[in-house]
């Protein structure tokens, strides 16, 4: 089966974990969004729910098929979340952000019962960091944070969109960070969080509850 097809069938397995009545995380990229148009199915079909998008990108296409949203705020804590990643490891621990919504998506996640993510197979990998580490920062800090992390041999890169600073849902600069020769993540990532400007890493750790991984032409289930 090819990649699609693995996001697919991830995508359509978490589909069956929401029930009636629950409140729920909607993540973002490729993966969320085949998750997204299912439910807009069984939401067609009656299945009674309310969905928190983790971005704009998100909102807009669950609107577009029909799935009724409310604010974090008014959600206070969600029944379940579903989300892509960008790469997670045995103990699942993720990489996120590659889609820029880190953010939100770590709120959303913070703030839910219980967090499923979904992915292809390409993305379980031995060590965390084949894929760049994004972090978000305020603009207002941006560059000093690079020239600190450049010190420390993270080779920060500001994600760039046509020439041009990628912004967040919230405004906010991209800085992807080389991170595979750093042995201790949970270590790194306090040392980040504590860097004032740095808003969130794309490091989820300890946040996951069950990942649906797509391969071949089955789905592998992978739980604490
Ligand atoms: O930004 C993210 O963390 C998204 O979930 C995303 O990067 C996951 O990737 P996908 O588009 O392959 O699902």
């Amino acid at each position: 089966m090819g990649l699609e097809q693995e996001k697919k069938m991830a995508a359509i397995k978490s589909v069956a974990l929401v029930k009636n009545g629950m409140l729920v995380g909607l993540g973002s990229g490729s993966t969320a969004a085949f998750m997204i148009l299912k439910l807009g199915e069984e939401v067609a079909k009656g299945l009674s729910i309310k969905g928190v998008p983790s971005s704009d990108a998100t909102a807009k296409l669950a609107r577009e098929v029909g799935i009724p949203l409310i604010s974090l705020e008014e959600a206070m804590k969600l029944d379940i979340n579903i989300d892509g990643a960008d790469e997670f490891d045995s103990s699942m621990q993720l990489i996120k952000g590659g889609g820029g919504a880190l953010l939100r998506e770590k709120i959303v996640a913070y703030n839910s019962k219980y967090n499923v993510i979904i992915a292809d197979s390409t993305k379980e990998v031995r060590r965390l960091g084949k894929f760049k580490l994004p972090i978000e920062t305020i603009p207002f800090a941006t560059k000093n944070i690079i020239g600190e992390l450049t010190e420390m041999g993270l080779k920060p890169k500001l994600r760039l969109v046509k020439g041009s600073p990628y912004k967040t849902d919230e405004e906010n600069l991209i800085v992807d960070l080389d991170i595979f020769e750093w042995d201790d993540i949970p270590n790194l990532n306090e040392m980040l969080i504590r860097i004032p400007g740095i808003v969130e890493t794309g490091l989820f750790l300890d946040s996951t509850d069950l990942i649906l991984v797509g391969k071949g032409d089955s789905v592998i289930k992978i739980e604490k």
